[in-house]
């Protein structure tokens, strides 16, 4: 069974730990598609957030309380360059995570791709999926805010400075830059039409989820695919179960509910990009209104709590693909 997954932040890497853990019939294969426009500048280094999430997660170097960074991790580097003065100190970069970010530099810097950076870095973590950044051409989510040092202005800051820096404040617009320009990165085309099962895990609907849909071509690749494409509420009875979708939700016009989600995503047969859609069982009295939507729903417990319940929403993900395909 060929299964792909678009994932970002936290929960799609909690998600794809349960995937595994879950895994389906032999000589099954993952391939991620890894949301990219978190990605940073810092001190010289590209920093990809949602591709070293995944990587760690499922090569076995995550630390497992923050969801991000390495486990055992120190901090001397960090507190050096406070030290000299240089910024931003807002951002925890460790002094493990920084060699992950040397090397994928040195590598862009000798002309490698994004996409062959990840393979390599891949090599040393085995996460035992394919894991493909959604492009790589840049692309970066800023978003719009109140400036806080000039009322009644507003000004864009980068997705991690919003997100890290601000916790996330009212925001007025998100934009994919460079989404228009960008092209999808080798496989990643292929690795939707060609899988039997597509999954939009929990991640962030707006800059996870709707970033990788911004990249030309990959939604239309979603819409066409003979795969069955089933999604997971990443919102539990009105609230994000991690990060901040609710605060971006509304910008793209969708309430902020497993039933907003589903209709923001829209039933395939209308022109949206699901088939299937779960919804936790807080949530089980939108099964219908789900279904109203064009969409096969089922009510199941989404928290990510631990392995046995992530591989749990993980099975409950493929019971829901496989109904589909019948
Ligand atoms: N998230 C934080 O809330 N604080 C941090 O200092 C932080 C540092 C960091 C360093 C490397 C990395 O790969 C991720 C990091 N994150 C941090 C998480 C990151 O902001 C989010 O995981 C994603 O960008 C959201 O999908």
């Amino acid at each position: 069974m060929r299964i792909t997954v678009l994932s970002g932040g936290v929960g799609g890497a909690r998600f794809l730990s349960g995937l595994r853990a879950a895994m389906p019939p032999p000589e099954s294969s993952i391939s991620v598609i890894g949301n990219t426009a978190d990605d940073i500048w810092l001190f010289g280094l590209r920093v990809c957030p949602d591709l070293d999430t995944v990587m760690y997660t499922l090569g076995g170097g995550i630390d497992e309380e923050r969801g991000w960074g390495r486990r055992d991790e120190t901090w001397n580097a960090k507190a050096e360059l406070a030290a000299y003065g240089v910024q931003p100190t807002w951002f925890g970069l460790g002094d493990r995570d920084l060699a992950t970010h040397l090397v994928r530099t040195q590598m862009l810097n000798a002309g490698y791709p994004l996409s062959a950076v990840t393979e390599a870095l891949c090599a040393r973590w085995q996460p035992g999926v394919r894991l493909i950044p959604m492009t790589d051409d840049r692309v970066e989510t800023h978003v719009v805010i109140d400036d806080p040092d000039a009322p009644g202005a507003r000004r864009a800051v980068h997705f991690q400075e919003y997100w890290v820096r601000l916790h996330a404040p009212v925001a007025h617009s998100v934009v994919a830059l460079g989404a228009d320009e960008a092209v999808p990165a080798p496989g990643v085309v292929e690795a939707i039409k060609d899988a039997d099962v597509l999954i939009v895990p929990p991640s962030n609907p707006v800059v996870s989820i709707g970033t990788i849909l911004a990249v030309p071509g990959i939604a239309d690749a979603v819409r066409t695919t003979s795969a069955a494409v089933v999604g997971v509420s990443p919102i539990i009875a009105g609230a994000p179960v991690r990060g901040m979708a609710d605060k971006l939700l509304p910008l793209v016009d969708a309430e902020v509910s497993a039933l907003g989600v589903a209709e923001h995503y829209g039933a395939r047969r209308f022109g949206g990009l699901l088939d299937g859609w779960l919804v936790d069982q807080a949530d089980a009295a939108d099964v219908a209104a789900v279904e109203d939507l064009g969409l096969a729903a089922r009510a199941v417990p989404l928290y990510l709590r631990d392995p046995a319940t992530s591989a749990a929403v993980a099975a409950a993900t493929l019971a829901l693909a496989a109904d589909l395909a019948t």
